[in-house]
């Protein structure tokens, strides 16, 4: 089933086509979309484009379901119900939003623990929320393969923790957290639990019941889906508690000359126009994953991944960043080539029309863990194939050859 007839559902891939067809090796920052969800969200600008608050008209109608039958998607896919689904403008947005909502819960003294290997946008936000409110911001240390011990997360947590913020799938090394675990101690601790699911939703089965997460986190982008849409999941209960952060249209029961008061979840969070078209697109991109199969997607990633890993090993100079069990990696291999910065490897890589990406990847702390400045990343998706990774490693051979000291 993986073959490159998945990959001709790709326009992007026709349009790239040259002397050496085009590699797509950038997932983990943007997926590329195939031609249905290029079309669903085309459909929507030239046939029925309508704002979702306004119309009792037909187009305005026909808006409102498509925006609501993207967000019935999003929530089957995850497990959850309709009301629990906001739709924001991506990971980032989402977590900065449940930073703002959760904001009146903390006091002074109260804890907030995130891990060394999470993405600024799921560290940044509560380092600040720590500063405005006096709290304590604790960060997870890693092992020294750059994973995070169970062991190490129930050792923190404890009764001044009221956040636990982290990552399922490291967007370095693919590394796999068993969120299920952390949200369970995160319970048991009375904290609220924040999974930034950008590099797992795209790519494995997330069920939010299953998880117990009290909120959950993605981009639609990374996952077939147009850029500028996300979703962050509130479990029910915070949704109804929890006040708004963004106010405006779209989000109120009443408003009056010295108060206002808010609409039912999800619509209380979601002020003023929504990325409708994404939102469609996104349902769009989901079914297309559930067409080819959510599951058959993560055997087919992790296994190319493991190629690559292999493959990228027997270059002299290449250095992995691995953790050890490789039974809890996702499709995402980091390395650096000694003595060679990561971008000039990328920068090889391009010449042979291969896409990487090369830097820090938005992950200091897990840099300065490692002591490196940045990796060279390739990440996997359904499209690419065993002959995606025989290039990589090629091209890989050819910048060790040409830096060679
Ligand atoms: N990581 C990457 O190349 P946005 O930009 O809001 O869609 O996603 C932010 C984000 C949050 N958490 C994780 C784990 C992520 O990987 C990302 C985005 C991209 O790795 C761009 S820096």
């Amino acid at each position: 089933m993986f073959t490159n007839n998945i990959k001709k559902d790709f326009p992007l891939f026709k349009a790239q086509s040259g002397e050496k067809p085009f590699v797509f090796l950038d997932n983990a920052a943007a997926s590329q979309m195939p031609q249905a969800v290029i079309n669903a969200v085309t459909e929507f600008y030239a046939a029925y484009k309508a704002n979702v608050h306004s119309g009792i008209y037909a187009i305005g109608t026909r808006a409102v379901e498509a925006y609501e039958g993207a967000r019935k998607k999003v929530a089957d896919f995850l497990g959850a119900s309709e009301d629990e689904i906001i739709f924001t403008s991506g990971t980032t947005g989402s977590l900065n939003m449940v930073a703002r909502m959760l904001e009146p819960e903390i006091s002074a003294g109260d804890e907030i623990v995130v891990s060394a290997m999470e993405h600024h946008s799921n560290f940044i936000p509560w380092q600040e929320l720590a500063k405005r409110k006096n709290a304590i911001f604790t960060v997870l240390p890693l092992e020294a393969d750059g994973t995070l011990s169970l062991q190490t997360v129930r050792e923190t947590v404890g009764p001044r923790t009221k956040i636990i913020a982290i990552t399922h799938v490291s967007h370095v090394t693919g590394s796999v957290n068993d969120v299920r675990e952390i949200c369970a101690a995160a319970k048991k601790a009375g904290a609220y639990s924040v999974v930034d699911a950008a590099q797992s939703a795209p790519h494995m089965s997330i069920n939010v019941r299953e998880i117990d997460c009290d909120f959950l986190a993605f981009s639609g982008q990374k996952m077939l889906g147009p850029t500028g849409i996300g979703v962050l999941y509130g479990k029910k209960e915070h949704l109804a508690r929890l006040d708004p952060v963004v106010f405006g249209g779209g989000m109120i029961r009443d408003v009056s000359m010295d108060k206002s008061t808010w609409a039912d979840p999800p619509q209380k969070f979601e002020a003023g126009t929504p990325h409708i078209a994404g939102a469609i697109g996104l349902g769009c991109a989901i079914s297309y994953i559930e067409q080819i199969g959510i599951g058959e997607i993560e055997k087919h990633e992790r296994a190319l991944a493991a190629k690559a890993r292999h493959a990228l090993s027997e270059i002299p100079g290449v250095r992995l960043y691995v953790p050890r069990n490789e039974k809890e990696l996702a499709g995402i291999v980091s390395f650096t080539l000694e003595g060679t910065h990561p971008h000039d490897v990328a920068e090889v890589l391009s010449r042979e029309n291969i896409a990487v990406r090369a830097g820090h990847h938005c992950a200091l702390p897990l840099m300065k863990h490692f002591g490196i400045s940045g990796t060279v990343r390739a990440s996997f998706y359904l499209y690419n194939t065993e002959d995606d990774v025989r290039r990589l490693a090629e091209s890989v051979l050819k910048a060790a050859n040409i830096f060679k000291t």
